[in-house]
């Protein structure tokens, strides 16, 4: 095995009979020839060391692990499939780094037809020393002067072009269209770029240039373009490798795999910068004192010894150190060197390909040192000859060693024994080298026997891959335009917001006057919040909310004791008569009754019936209309009190006292209450929304009385049924309202509570289903289903702990077929709809405390607000986002939001006792 070293030196036709070990040479200055020579051989067991531990990098820098800087980088490049073939359109390809000092631009038409091809047009470019070295600007500016010279010989509009720019060199990608660079490499030291955003950069030099517009919308690595480029029909490639100036590979990675990405399915493209892998243990043993020599003199020394080793920048430059060396020793060239094989960088890549070449003969090689200002012998030419393959042979073998640490990866990513794989190369050191890759190819197979690798060479350099990745990026670019386009109307800013909080004010004084107003402002008959002093055990009924629930409640010194029991309200119910719904009530607090031992007992009973009701007593509400899906008959109009004593009376041989009816944002405001003094405001974000608060009762035109305070449930659920937030009103938010059982009313409310923020993201995900957008532009059948997006699916997907591939799992339940792209806008439109209403609902209650601050006429108002639903307590950002956006508003209100633990039930228990206190007071 160990013969490996000599594969390389295959006797090829026309191959110079460089020294074996063993074979008779001539005197002393063969062996210092061989001696170097030797130097370069890399043994079976060295090659596999390097793979394996090439591979240890890559996978710690896969898992992210801390701990000392692996020695690869292995950076995600948001390249997520090989390509579909289906990519069409034009774009322009600016490739910077790939081939050294020249960069290239291409016009690159894809037909979106399988095997139908248009010859891109290329132009290269060479970038002046002073360029590559000089202000990272004057670099930039170069590119984009290098574009608009292109562009003006091709018959292109100047508008609208879309450009994909292929940057080779190590970068942290954060997006398709974002990338920053890490550092320089071969050759390459501009100022002020390294950390910058090399698109901003290069969008920056375009406007500058100012001769086209043109949109950069992707940036990638050259071996991305070079797997990206590879026919589709031989392919798909999944590994891109490239050795040119420099030397990396690419390759398609399990996406669980890299930690840094929290995804789960499908896989991305992976940039492994093996160039700056230098494992000490693996790499010392066969670096020479040319590679040190090398690295030194380099402009970034102690960097990037791996590709110093093998990449095209470099070959030449060993191969000079080399001859001088032998030369500086006698053994060359008569011991003479020339000026110019004593300048660094003085043979190229070109040199060495032809020296190499078998089939160049000593001529071809004479004639090359001679441009080198030497006076070659014949054996000398030969040696040069050796020495050239000798380090092309070791950087193919390096080369090797690195691919089949790639292919091991893929072997353990994929969990196959036996990998078949496509490698796309691109490179000039595989166009000029012929050797190099079937020295490759042939240690490749020694190193990872289990893998049948074809290689493809990339047919123009990997501009073509650029341009799919382009035209993907552009697809996405312009899906995320339609997205900020749906969403936008979503994202109030602070004037709509201060807008609405007005409007609410004005509409809370003309409701309060008596005057036509959205706002109903209701009086609820409640005079003050619990001072302590309540004492007995009550029942109370909560109707309104997600659940029904009976409950019985115990006010003693010692505090409340609550049991309580939940009863569903069957659609069918809540939908049907009016005396079905509230037979229902009452069998639910007979069952509840006898549960709790309470048969025959006739406890006052506090009723919180979180509908719209005016009141003209604690115990008579008539309601107004239904809301929340309810719509039983037979009861707007009605006092639903009475109702429910019908109801009771219908029911032989139970007994209850309805001693008060209270709205569930009293209910919380009370409950809260008891606990809190200054908890003077009611808020419910659940099912539906709505707010109380104490008003002055000289304000309340319908309510005699100057002193004191009442409470109002302002029934903001219908803030803007007046058509005064149609400004803010979409087209989504209308479909809702059109669907619904009360179309025209409860718009505030159907803006921001549970029952229709669902419903809104749903009828968001269809019409970008139609735009083409999400799901591959295809509407599903469930996805058309009315209700099947629940509010609570926003709380989970907004939820910080879940990682999209969550959000992936809810959707897929839904039967939809994403993307991780898909996800991710999900759960932007998720984000934007519930911001939407939090940012409403916030702007009312800062309406409502900056109300109370004024009537009491102070500078700072401390003030805490009572707060129950789903929604609010369930949405990982609703409260804070509500919270933000009242001090924004109300900054001279210092508020707290009290989440009410026991729900509104207690609170109607407690207007209940107040009541029965006064009574009996009255009694006295
Ligand atoms: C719990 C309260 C109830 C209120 C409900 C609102 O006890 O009175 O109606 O919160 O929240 P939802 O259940 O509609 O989410
Ligand atoms: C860069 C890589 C690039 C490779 C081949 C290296 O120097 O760091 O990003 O892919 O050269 O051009
Ligand atoms: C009702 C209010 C209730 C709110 C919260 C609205 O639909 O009109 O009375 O307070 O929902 O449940």
């Amino acid at each position: 095995m160990d013969s490996i070293g000599s594969l390389g030196l295959q006797q090829g036709e026309g191959a110079p009979s460089c020294p074996q070990e063993g074979l008779p040479c001539p005197s002393n200055s063969s062996e210092m020839v061989q001696e170097c020579l030797q130097q370069f051989k890399v043994t079976g067991a060295q090659l596999r060391q390097i793979q394996t531990s090439l591979l240890g990098s890559m996978e710690q820098a896969l898992r992210g692990q801390v701990g000392p800087a692996p020695a690869v980088r292995m950076l995600p490049t948001y390249v997520g499939s090989t390509p579909h073939g289906t990519e069409k359109g034009d774009f322009v390809v600016l490739e910077l780094g790939a081939t050294g000092a020249s960069l290239r631009v291409l016009w690159v038409t894809l037909t979106g037809i399988e095997g139908h091809k248009v010859e891109p047009r290329s132009q290269e470019f060479v970038i002046p020393q002073e360029v590559m070295l000089g202000p990272g600007q004057q670099l930039f500016d170069f590119a984009a002067r290098c574009l608009s010279e292109f562009l003006d010989v091709l018959p292109v509009d100047n508008q609208g072009l879309q450009l994909g720019f292929s940057f080779s060199f190590p970068c942290h990608q954060t997006g398709l269209d974002k990338s920053t660079l890490i550092s320089w490499t071969k050759g390459f030291k501009c100022s002020d770029v390294e950390g910058q955003d090399v698109v901003q950069l290069l969008r920056d030099a375009i406007q500058r240039q100012g001769a086209y517009s043109i949109d950069v919308v992707a940036v990638v690595n050259d071996t991305v373009g070079t797997m990206m480029g590879c026919e589709p029909g031989v392919g798909p490639c999944e590994v891109g490798l490239v050795v040119d100036t420099g030397t990396n590979a690419c390759y398609m990675e399990e996406a669980r795999h890299v930690a840094v990405l929290d995804e789960d399915r499908g896989r991305v493209c992976i940039s492994i910068e093996w160039g700056s892998f230098s494992d000490e243990g693996a790499l010392g043993p066969v670096q020479t004192i040319f590679d040190h020599t090398l690295d030194h003199e380099s402009l970034n020394p102690g960097a990037q010894r791996f590709e110093k080793m093998i990449g095209g920048l470099y070959l030449g430059e060993l191969v000079r150190l080399v001859l001088v060396h032998l030369a500086q020793r006698g053994v060359l060239f008569g011991g003479h060197t020339s000026p110019v094989l004593r300048s660094q960088g003085s043979i190229l890549l070109e040199h060495v390909a032809e020296m190499e070449d078998p089939s160049a003969g000593a001529a071809r090689v004479h004639a090359v040192l001679q441009d080198l200002g030497l006076n070659p012998k014949a054996s000398d030419a030969e040696w040069v000859q050796c020495v050239c393959m000798a380090v092309c042979t070791r950087a193919a073998q390096l080369c090797a060693a690195a691919l089949a640490a790639v292919l091991s990866r893929l072997q353990h990513s994929r969990e196959q024994q036996a990998l078949q794989i496509a490698v796309a190369t691109g490179g000039r050191v595989f166009e000029r080298h012929p050797r190099f890759l079937s020295v490759l190819r042939e240690t490749v197979m020694l190193l990872a026997p289990n893998c049948d690798v074809s290689f493809i060479p990339s047919v123009d350099g990997g501009g073509r891959g650029v341009a799919m990745v382009t035209a993907v990026a552009a697809r996405l670019a312009a899906h995320r335009r339609l997205l900020e386009e749906t969403l936008a109307p979503f994202r109030l800013t602070r004037e709509q917001l201060a807008e609405v909080q007005a409007q609410m004010r004005e509409a809370m004084a003309k409701g309060l006057q008596g005057e036509a107003s959205s706002l109903r402002m209701l009086p609820t008959y409640v005079r003050a919040t619990p001072d302590g002093s309540e004492r007995g055990d009550f029942l109370a009924l909560d109707l309104g909310g997600t659940n029904f629930r009976v409950l019985l409640v115990r006010v003693t010194t010692g505090g409340v004791q609550i049991s309580s029991q939940i009863y569903s309200i069957p659609e069918c119910v809540a939908q049907g008569s009016g005396q079905q719904l509230f037979d229902h009530i009452v069998d639910c607090i007979v069952d509840f009754q006898q549960k709790q031992g309470l048969s025959g007992q006739s406890l006052p009973l506090g009723f919180t019936f979180s509908f719209p009701c005016r009141q003209m007593g604690l115990d008579q509400g008539i309601l107004l209309n239904w809301t929340k899906g309810f719509n039983a008959s037979d009861c707007e109009g009605q006092d639903v009190v009475c109702l429910l004593r019908e109801a009771i009376r219908r029911r032989q041989a139970v007994e209850l006292n309805v001693v008060a009816i209270v709205n569930d944002t009293v209910g919380t405001m009370m409950s809260c209450g008891y606990e809190d003094p200054h908890c003077e405001v009611g808020l419910i974000v659940g099912t539906g929304t709505n707010v109380c608060y104490m008003e002055e009762l000289r304000n309340v035109a319908s309510v005699d009385g100057d002193s004191g305070q009442m409470c109002i449930n302002t029934e903001w659920g219908a803030f803007g049924d007046d058509g005064s937030l149609s400004m803010l009103s979409t087209r989504f938010d209308a479909s809702v309202d059109q669907a619904s059982i009360n179309p025209g009313k409860q718009r505030f409310e159907k803006m921001i509570s549970g029952m229709y923020l669902g419903e809104i993201v749903r009828h968001i995900l269809l019409h970008l289903t139609s735009l083409g957008v999400l799901f591959r532009g295809q509407q599903t059948q469930r996805l058309q289903t009315r209700d099947i997006f629940k509010t609570k699916f926003l709380s989970e997907i907004e939820s910080d702990s879940l990682a999209l591939r969550q959000v992936r799992a809810i959707l897929e339940d839904l039967g939809l077929p994403l993307t991780s792209d898909d996800a991710l806008m999900v759960l932007e439109v998720c984000q934007a709809v519930s911001q939407r209403a939090a940012q409403l609902c916030g702007a009312g209650v800062a309406a409502v405390v900056e109300k109370i601050r004024e009537n009491r006429g102070l500078e700072e108002l401390t003030i805490s607000v009572g707060v129950d639903g789903t929604l609010y307590k369930l949405h990982p950002h609703f409260s804070s986002l509500v919270a933000a956006t009242v001090r924004e508003l109300a900054p001279r209100c210092v508020v707290t939001f009290l989440q009410s633990e026991d729900g509104s039930g207690k609170g109607a228990a407690l207007v209940t006792a107040v009541a029965c206190r006064l009574a009996q007071r009255t009694r006295i």
